[in-house]
């Protein structure tokens, strides 16, 4: 007798019965007209794409695009709310002035009033997941409760979803329990929900990724966040990459920068051609749990398995593995069309036909491309995928880089003198608005460790937890800041950015080795442009001058900013940090 295929539905584990339990109670409040056990199966996520063909809410691509689909989301459901996002502790205080909150009574019970009878004559998807490569102990499970096949398929792409996840769910006793509905995408209707202490989450009104994808940000990151402390580790918004120097040795590097500020450019960066023998491999694009190993190191995991990426910019100049990437078994979400029906957005070459609305393109009313438009692809499509991406043990650090968009002040790069300074490096971190948020781009606001719109708690007891952990590493890694971002008077890019980025990894990772030479600044250690590799790189020796540069009456101010901004935190904040501002202050007044 021949074996089932590992994925056939006979496989099924047994759902524990509080699971069950869990999802009568859901039907019977929301109404669906059928139950949907996912899977993960291919036929399940053939039969799912085939149904939103035929009801009109995918499209197909032209034939170079096997297997990808257009989705258009509701003009008004484009991006992350986070106005009205919230943190339900039951003391105010744990959530911090960082979130919203609600009282966990008053938000179930608002919750659950649009709740009722939403799903009527919809399907309501069970959709089991593990967050983390299915054998890892550091791995978290869920079960996100959604009416939107949409949410299935990407959940199926950006988590390890379906029966295998579900045996771990029967074998563990705690899981993540989320429970979505796409509403009536009333926007006054719409509200996202954190409840840590009970390990739930409550989604209404929004299909968009970050408000539906219950996996990402709302379980691995504000969910997380929240577990991590308890347990002694950290849930951050950080890719993860490989990168292996001419000599062959490899080192894993985490990087935070806030949404659409570069997290998966640099985790797929191609080496530029004057810098041979260099190879960079990804492990994540955007959330890494890090835990202190008892060898002294930091190691991390990605807990996703897919990446739920920014398309406008990309290219294949920019990033030629995302590129090449999106060209099979990808989900486009809010890109613009072709007159031959290929995606298009801003950064491909030539004009599109329609735009991400579906209106005949018209540069006049606006973008082509939502400039949050996103793709939806398994992380092994990536060329430069990296096999550790499933390593249960994850990857030990040597670096941890923070970053932001700032078109002035904050140089190039410079490095944090110990563990609790590159806290202070994090917790600094500032950057103007884009657009995967509803809201204004372009205004700069603080966005400590690129976790402002992430972090489950409060910011103060989140600062108290890092240096916490940093305590428990012998060999920690070194903490830099970034700025890919600096503008000159004319509003140019002063740094090339992308792959030449290398070149600034190439000196942090020689400070890891101890063979980099740095200027000990007031604000931390810094390359002169001889300190960096920039053979090769066609750049005026006054930018650089400029991109390495310490404004002293700038940074005067920013200082004064950041206690400012410290202050709303209370007595929270470590007084570590204010010791660590006081003294930069201190130096630069001299
Ligand atoms: P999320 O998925 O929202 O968390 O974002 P991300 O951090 O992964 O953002 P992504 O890498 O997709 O960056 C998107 C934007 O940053 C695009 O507009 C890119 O063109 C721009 N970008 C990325 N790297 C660089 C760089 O080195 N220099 C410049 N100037 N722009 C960059
Ligand atoms: C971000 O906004 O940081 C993202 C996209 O990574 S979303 O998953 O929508 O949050
Ligand atoms: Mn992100």
């Amino acid at each position: 007798m021949r074996s089932l295929p590992a994925d056939h539905p006979l496989h099924a584990p047994k759902p524990p019965a509080d699971l069950e339990r869990w999802v009568d109670a859901v039907a019977a409040l929301t109404e669906p007209a059928q139950i949907h056990w996912c899977d993960g199966s291919d036929a399940e996520a053939a039969a799912l794409t085939q149904a939103m063909l035929t009801a009109g809410s995918l499209e197909t691509l032209h034939p170079d695009y096997p297997d990808c689909y257009l989705y258009r989301s509701h003009p008004n459901d484009v991006a992350r709310v986070e106005h009205v996002t919230y943190v339900c502790t039951h003391d105010a205080a744990d959530a911090g002035p960082n979130n919203h909150w609600m009282a966990p009574a008053d938000a179930h019970a608002r919750m659950d009033d649009l709740f009722r009878s939403c799903m009527r004559g919809r399907t309501l998807y069970v959709v089991p997941y593990c967050m983390g490569p299915l054998d890892s102990p550091f791995s978290r499970c869920g079960v996100e409760i959604t009416d939107s096949p949409y949410v299935v398929l990407n959940m199926r792409l950006m988590t390890r979803m379906g029966n295998a996840a579900l045996a771990r769910i029967a074998r563990e006793t705690r899981f993540v329990r989320g429970l979505h509905s796409t509403g009536d995408l009333d926007p006054d209707r719409r509200f996202i929900m954190h409840f840590p202490e009970e390990l739930a989450i409550k989604s209404f009104g929004s299909g968009y990724g970050g408000n539906a994808l219950l996996g990402k940000k709302c379980h691995a990151l504000r969910i997380a966040s929240w577990q991590a402390r308890e347990e002694g580790w950290l849930a951050e918004h950080m890719l993860l990459v490989a990168i292996t120097n001419p000599a062959g040795e490899t080192h894993y590097v985490a990087a935070a920068f806030p949404s659409a500020c570069g997290k998966t450019n640099l985790a797929m960066l191609i080496p530029p051609a004057s810098m041979p023998g260099w190879q960079v491999r990804t492990i994540g694009d955007d959330i890494a749990w890090l835990h202190p190993g008892p060898d002294g190191r930091l190691w991390a995991i990605n807990p996703e398995a897919g990446y739920f990426g920014v398309a406008p910019g990309t290219n294949a100049r920019s990033n030629r593995n995302a590129h090449q990437m999106v060209h099979r078994d990808t989900i486009f979400t809010n890109v613009a069309l072709t007159a031959d029906r290929k995606p298009w957005w801003e950064g491909l070459e030539g004009v599109p036909a329609l735009d991400w609305r579906g209106q005949p393109y018209d540069p006049t009313v606006g973008p082509g491309a939502h400039p949050n438009a996103r793709f939806t692809v398994s992380a092994k499509e990536n060329p430069a995928y990296a096999q550790e991406a499933d390593h249960p043990a994850g990857v030990p650090l040597s670096a941890i880089i923070f970053g932001g968009r700032r078109r002035t002040l904050a140089p190039l790069v410079f490095e944090g003198t110990d563990w609790t300074h590159g806290v202070l490096l994090g917790a600094s971190v500032a950057s103007e608005t884009t657009a995967a948020a509803t809201g204004a781009v372009g205004v700069l606001r603080r966005d400590p460790m690129a976790m402002k719109p992430f972090c489950g708690y409060h910011f103060g007891d989140y600062w108290r937890h890092w240096i916490a952990v940093g305590a428990q590493l012998t060999q920690p890694p070194r903490i830099f800041h970034v700025n890919w971002f600096r503008q000159d008077a004319n509003g140019r890019f002063l740094w090339p950015g992308f792959g030449e980025n290398l070149r600034v990894l190439s000196w942090m990772l020689d400070r890891v080795a101890g063979t980099a030479h740095a200027v000990d600044t007031p604000i931390g250690w810094m390359p002169t442009p001889a300190d960096l590799p920039l053979d090769g790189l066609e750049i005026e020796s006054a930018r650089l001058e400029e991109l390495l540069a310490v404004d002293t009456q700038g940074w005067r101010e920013e200082y004064a900013r950041l206690q400012a901004d410290f202050a709303q935190y209370g007595d929270r904040v470590p007084a570590e940090l204010h010791a660590r501002i006081q003294a930069a202050v201190e130096r630069l007044s001299r």
